[in-house]
């Protein structure tokens, strides 16, 4: 199928694994706008861990309902085996991992487990159930770690983290099954892509959600670590666009997904604090709790190969992304301060 094709693939089933995170969520969307069905893998969670998907959820009393979750955990290969065999969907997104480079190094071997190997027991359990299907896999910009920029699909990998070793690992996995048994896998090598949904701990949103709350006079420190981290932060439902279309050539391959700009920490800070008319250096202060064992300093993406087999280019930018999820959280946080009960769409 050609990479542009903009027909709707009716009928197609895709199963997402993390489909309660940043990602899955607007992945789930973009799916279910193209006709698709879509199962997604939960893990079970004592308290509700589906608010992302609150917007689109459908109750399993629903007639021909698209939407359907599935408890299941990337750490129990059967369970992954016995739901691919169930379900046999056409195409397999893994998003699902413990995805926060920090807590990586306060649990390396869960995030290994997890991150790593759970990359490897769902490709195994594609060909165990010995289904035809075509999986993406998450992978990441941190697999380049201290490479110096800018980032392409042929820049060596030197992973910083036990979460970046994992990418690594859950990388290779995924070659290596198209190499061994022909599957169709592709890896798409993301940058980081932020959102009004992303993780209330990464440093976009912990930084666009504290403007949010000291415009509101809630709150008044911000504590960070290194501002000097240089990133090419891009906008998550753009990003989601791009995995689809990697899963829709005719050959699998890698790819590049990235704006090719970048900025520092501060640069987002003083960015997203202007945006609210707020002076940062009045609120930000240095807390090393947030500093990382090893850091990675520069990642800045070429997405060139992308572009011109996939048609896909980033639109928005950081500076952009940061005053719309600056906008996004203050509208949020005046909505839970008035008690309304409309549900602002993050
Ligand atoms: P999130 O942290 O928002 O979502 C992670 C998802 O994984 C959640 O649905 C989470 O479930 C699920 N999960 C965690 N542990 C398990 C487990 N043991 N079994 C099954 N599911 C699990 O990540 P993003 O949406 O931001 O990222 C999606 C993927 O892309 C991740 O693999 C991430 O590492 C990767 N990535 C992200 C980038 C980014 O900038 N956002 C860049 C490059 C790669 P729960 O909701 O219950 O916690
Ligand atoms: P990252 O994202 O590690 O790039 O991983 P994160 O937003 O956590 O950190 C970006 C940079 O900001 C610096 N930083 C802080 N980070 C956090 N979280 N909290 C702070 O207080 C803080 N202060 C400074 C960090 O040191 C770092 O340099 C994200 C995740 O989504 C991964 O899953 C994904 O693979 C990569 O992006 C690409």
């Amino acid at each position: 199928m050609n990479t542009n094709d903009t027909e709707q693939p009716a009928g197609r089933t895709a199963l997402i694994t993390g489909v309660t995170g940043q990602d899955g969520s607007y992945l789930a969307e973009l799916l279910l706008s193209k006709g698709y069905t879509v199962h997604g893998l939960i893990r079970r969670s004592s308290s509700f861990n589906t608010e992302r998907l609150d917007h689109i959820y459908q109750g399993p009393q629903e007639p021909g309902r698209t939407l359907v979750l599935h408890h299941a955990d990337l750490s129990d290969g059967v369970a992954l085996v016995n739901l691919l065999r169930d379900l046999r969907p056409d195409e397999v997104y893994n998003l699902g991992a413990q995805s926060h480079v920090r807590v990586s190094f306060d649990a390396p071997l869960y995030t290994g487990d997890v991150t790593g190997m759970g990359s490897l027991r769902l490709l195994e359990a594609i060909r165990a159930s010995g289904i035809d299907t075509r999986i993406y896999q998450a992978s990441s910009s941190e697999m380049f770690g201290s490479a110096p920029p800018p980032q392409n699909e042929r820049t060596p990998f030197h992973p910083r983290s036990p979460y970046g070793c994992a990418k690594v690992f859950g990388y290779w996995a995924t070659v290596n099954y198209r190499e061994a048994y022909g599957l169709y896998a592709v890896n798409g090598i993301l940058f980081n892509h932020e959102s009004p949904r992303r993780g209330e701990t990464f440093v976009t949103r912990k930084i666009t959600r504290a403007v949010a709350r000291i415009k509101a006079g809630l709150q008044d420190r911000l504590y960070l670590g290194n501002l000097d981290a240089v990133r090419d932060w891009g906008y998550a439902p753009e990003y989601v666009e791009a995995m689809w279309r990697m899963l829709q050539r005719d050959e699998p391959d890698d790819y590049v997904v990235a704006t090719g700009q970048a900025g520092s920490v501060r640069e987002f800070v003083e960015t997203a604090f202007s945006a609210a008319g707020l002076d940062w250096s009045e609120h930000v202060r240095f807390d090393p709790k947030y500093e990382r064992p090893s850091e990675v300093d520069a990642l800045i993406g070429d997405a060139s190969k992308a572009e011109s087999l996939l048609g896909w280019k980033a639109r928005v930018m950081w500076p952009e992304l940061a005053r719309i999820m600056v906008d996004a959280d203050r509208a949020q946080l005046e909505s839970e301060l008035s008690g309304a009960a409309v549900r602002i769409d993050r």
